[in-house]
């Protein structure tokens, strides 16, 4: 039911009116006057306190993804299971803080000469330096050549933002290609920053598998110039990622008809477990000496998730473009947030920075790479054993963190009602939220919504 609209026919509402008018219509009197009309009259007379200015304000949706965890935490089964946000969990189902990133918090805490002050507005330099090592290779002749910039952002998606509200102010075209179907914060995030959403086909729920053909015939016909969001591997919802080969027709194809690269980076060393293998879409962009945007996170794979660290880099033709393209961003961040927290890239820093600390994360992200593969596995095997109808190779098939299940939002809703368990409600599910424990219960829903709920 829509709230109605306030009435104004009250007395007080008549005395504020009058009052308005005489401010609005006497600019010269109108601080003694009203501070009279204040003071004369009773409290209630200007200031209602029943009455909210924001009575009128609609009612708004929870988010789509983060909501499904809100819903879970009001549901007292003891058996409810949240395989909606994309967030790694244990075998024993609990959220996990890395051996690593405790160590590296320990070194922090013992070191009396660090202190809180504020941050440049491009955030932490070593922070941005390793980072951008990361993602483009620590030879990388970009980063040698000095043409990349690299600002310290809020997680994945504020580097998202900034780019986007750069792209907005100082980029000629001002249309972007996103998946169809991607993650459903990205549609959101372009528009508000001012720039305007296109969709190219890329997955074929027919075969469960990328549309190329569609994609690549989508990018042919997108406009000269405009901005292409890339996710670099681990697609999500999908979890489908064109292969290498494919990757290189892609570039071949952007590079010809002038596209510009927009990455989103936010499951590096999730898709293989090996951090170099999962940015290799970005490199080959790169190493053909063209512009880019990426956006990185460190939200999964260091498990940062509330510390809102990541990066946004630009790769420029030359240091002189990166510099002018760097004083632009720094007039972009400011009036957002001024400057980026210290906490979470402190720790990203004197984890990428130190060789032992680094070789310790990538095992600890392995492990959490293939804890998710054998959950691909076991919800496979456990299907099969069912004899659930339907071909189920897609689990083992797919990439990353979420398994893009072909199930209904009726039969999303049946699982969640029947067997309480909680997932966005285009049949994704996030596999790091699976255990050996709660698999038996997953394909149990599955099976019943299949054989059940058409
Ligand atoms: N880009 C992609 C492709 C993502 O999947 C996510 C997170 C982000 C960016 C943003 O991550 P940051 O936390 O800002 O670094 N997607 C997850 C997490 C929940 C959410 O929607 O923010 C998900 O479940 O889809």
């Amino acid at each position: 039911m829509r709230p109605q609209t306030h009435s104004s026919s009250s007395s007080t509402d008549r005395r504020l009116n009058s009052l308005l008018r005489h401010l609005q219509n006497n600019s010269n009197s109108i601080i003694m006057d009203s501070q009279t009309t204040i003071i004369s009259s009773s409290p209630t007379s200007a200031f209602n306190t029943n009455h909210s200015v924001f009575a009128n304000i609609p009612q708004g949706p929870e988010d789509p993804i983060l909501g499904v965890t809100v819903a879970y935490n009001k549901d007292p089964s003891p058996i409810k299971l949240n395989l909606g946000v994309g967030a790694y969990r244990t075998e024993e189902g609990k959220p996990l803080v890395l051996d690593v990133v405790r160590r590296a918090e320990q070194i922090i805490l013992n070191d009396r000469s660090r202190v809180k002050e504020y941050l440049p507005i491009t955030g932490l330099p070593d922070f941005n330096k390793f980072s951008a090592k990361l993602i483009f290779g620590n030879d990388s002749p970009a980063i040698q050549e000095n043409r990349i910039v690299t600002v310290q952002c809020l997680s994945g998606t504020g580097s998202l933002r900034v780019g986007a509200e750069f792209l907005a102010r100082h980029y000629h075209e001002r249309t972007i290609y996103i998946p169809q179907p991607t993650w459903g914060n990205h549609p959101k995030v372009f528009t508000i920053a001012g720039l305007s959403v296109k969709y190219y086909r890329y997955y074929d729920p027919t075969t469960r598998g990328l549309d190329f053909q569609g994609l690549l015939e989508d990018l042919r016909s997108a406009p000269s110039g405009a901005i292409v969001l890339l996710h670099a591997c681990a697609h999500n919802p999908t979890g489908v990622d064109p292969t290498l080969e494919q990757w290189e027709q892609i570039r071949q194809l952007m590079r010809s008809r002038g596209l510009l690269p927009f990455f989103d980076s936010a499951y590096q060393g999730f898709a293989s477990g090996n951090l170099d293998a999962d940015a290799q879409s970005v490199r080959i962009f790169v190493a053909d000496g063209g512009e880019c945007f990426a956006a990185q996170s460190y939200a999964k794979n260091m498990g940062l998730y509330g510390e809102r660290v990541g990066a946004l880099s630009i790769v420029c033709k030359s240091t002189d473009v990166a510099s002018r393209v760097e004083s632009q961003l720094k007039l972009v961040i400011r009036p957002m947030y001024s400057n980026p927290p210290i906490h979470g890239a402190s720790i990203v820093a004197t984890i990428l920075k130190d060789r032992n600390m680094f070789s310790e994360w990538t095992v600890e992200l392995k492990a959490m790479a293939d804890r998710i593969i054998s959950m691909r596995q076991q919800l496979f095997d456990a299907l099969r054993a069912r004899g659930t109808p339907g071909d189920w190779s897609h689990i083992i098939k797919q990439i990353g963190m979420f398994t893009f299940t072909g199930l209904n939002t009726e039969q999303v809703k049946f699982m969640t009602k029947e067997y309480h368990i909680y997932m966005t409600s285009d049949g994704r599910i996030s596999m790091a939220g699976l255990s050996s424990r709660t698999v038996p219960h997953l394909a149990d829903a599955i099976h019943a919504a299949v054989t059940r709920v058409a």
